[in-house]
């Protein structure tokens, strides 16, 4: 294990906005040794007062669709304006692959090394849970370190979008042309959760099935209930590659803080979203703890035997687990 320095050290070298200092109490975060987690709990406390002035902004859009072709060019976009970008994945099929963010390195080859930019490749081996606590770390260590626009890309496709949404300000959909609607996600209620789409892709001879696309998209969001943060959703072309409409979409970001902020819906979503992040991590310290447990680890193969020949109801089984579990805390608080 490499040797860890002391809270300060962490704490003023984030505040300073050093890189090193950043990517090392991520890496804490990242950890599944109990020391660390009470040190990454220091950490944040520490630097809490620095974070949330900023806005978060989560990208969708199914494989193929341009979500890191479009960070490295919205990124590039921002720094240009002097503004500091912090880039992370959700990435809850990183297990095998090491994280696909690390690969897409050389796709936003500009913006990792630009020094208004920190880019970080999402966590392997973590749970759907597990990596959503610790973007959410990453996000407020980003803050705390200076970096005032948080995106967010999600990997993978499923629960993903979920993920993000719950963690982040602004949710951006791309979508390509005739790629199908129904695969796009349109059926899987994405559209509803979207603060903007994006018609990705619109270059060359591609432009005009995009505009096509942007009206039928136009057409199909006004068929929607209005949104509860009470910013009217857009459709606008833009092409990653070439850097198209970077602009027109800031500037939507900007409309939405702006809307959402005297609305009061912007602080609302946040508290929410904190509040869910605690009782999401009372479940996943619950389960961690249940299933690390001795007497748990003990009877568990008999139990699952029995479940599995149809001896014990599953739900019982559960009870007995519970109960068991229970009983050795008990115990273990007495002596
Ligand atoms: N013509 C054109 N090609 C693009 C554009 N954006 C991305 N591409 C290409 O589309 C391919 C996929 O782009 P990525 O940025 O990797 O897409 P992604 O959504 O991040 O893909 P996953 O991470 O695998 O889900 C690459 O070959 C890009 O060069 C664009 O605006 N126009
Ligand atoms: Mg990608």
């Amino acid at each position: 294990m490499r040797e860890r320095l002391s809270v300060e050290s962490y704490v003023t070298g984030i505040l300073a906005g050093d890189r090193i200092m950043l990517s090392r109490a991520i890496t804490i975060t990242e950890s599944r040794l109990p020391e660390d987690k009470i040190l990454a709990q220091t950490i944040l406390q520490n630097v809490i007062p620095k974070t949330g002035h900023t806005i978060r902004i989560g990208i969708t859009g199914i494989p193929g669709v341009g979500k890191s072709t479009f960070i490295e060019a919205f990124g590039q976009y921002l720094t240009s304006l002097g503004r500091r970008v912090a880039v992370l994945a959700i990435d809850p099929s990183s297990k095998k692959s090491g994280g696909s963010i690390l690969g897409d390195k050389t796709r936003m080859e500009k913006l990792s090394n630009h020094s208004l930019a920190f880019i970080r490749p999402s966590a392997t081996g973590l749970s759907l849970g597990g990596v959503t606590r610790n973007t959410r770390e990453t996000m407020l260590l980003c803050e705390a370190a200076g970096y005032e626009i948080i995106l967010v890309e999600t990997v993978g496709v499923g629960q993903s979008e979920t993920l993000v949404k719950g963690i982040t300000d602004f949710f951006l959909l791309l979508m390509l042309a005739g790629a199908g609607d129904e695969l796009q996600g349109i059926k899987k209620g994405i559209m509803e959760m979207v603060d903007a789409i994006a018609v990705n892709k619109a270059d060359g001879t591609n432009e005009n099935a995009a505009g096509q696309a942007v009206s039928e998209y136009q057409n199909a969001v006004h068929l929607l209930p209005a949104t509860e943060s009470g910013y009217n959703v857009r459709v606008i072309p833009c092409s990653a590659l070439e850097g198209k409409g970077m602009d027109t979409i800031w500037q939507m970001v900007e409309e939405y803080v702006v809307v959402t902020k005297s609305n009061g819906f912007f602080t609302k979503n946040r508290q929410l979203q904190n509040i869910d992040w605690m009782h999401d991590t009372v479940r996943q310290t619950l389960e961690d703890q249940f299933y690390k447990n001795t007497a748990v680890k003990e009877l568990m193969p008999d139990i699952e035997k029995a479940v599995r020949k149809g001896e014990k109801l599953p739900g019982q089984a559960a009870n007995d687990l519970i109960a068991l579990y229970m009983k050795s805390q008990i115990s273990s608080l007495k002596s």
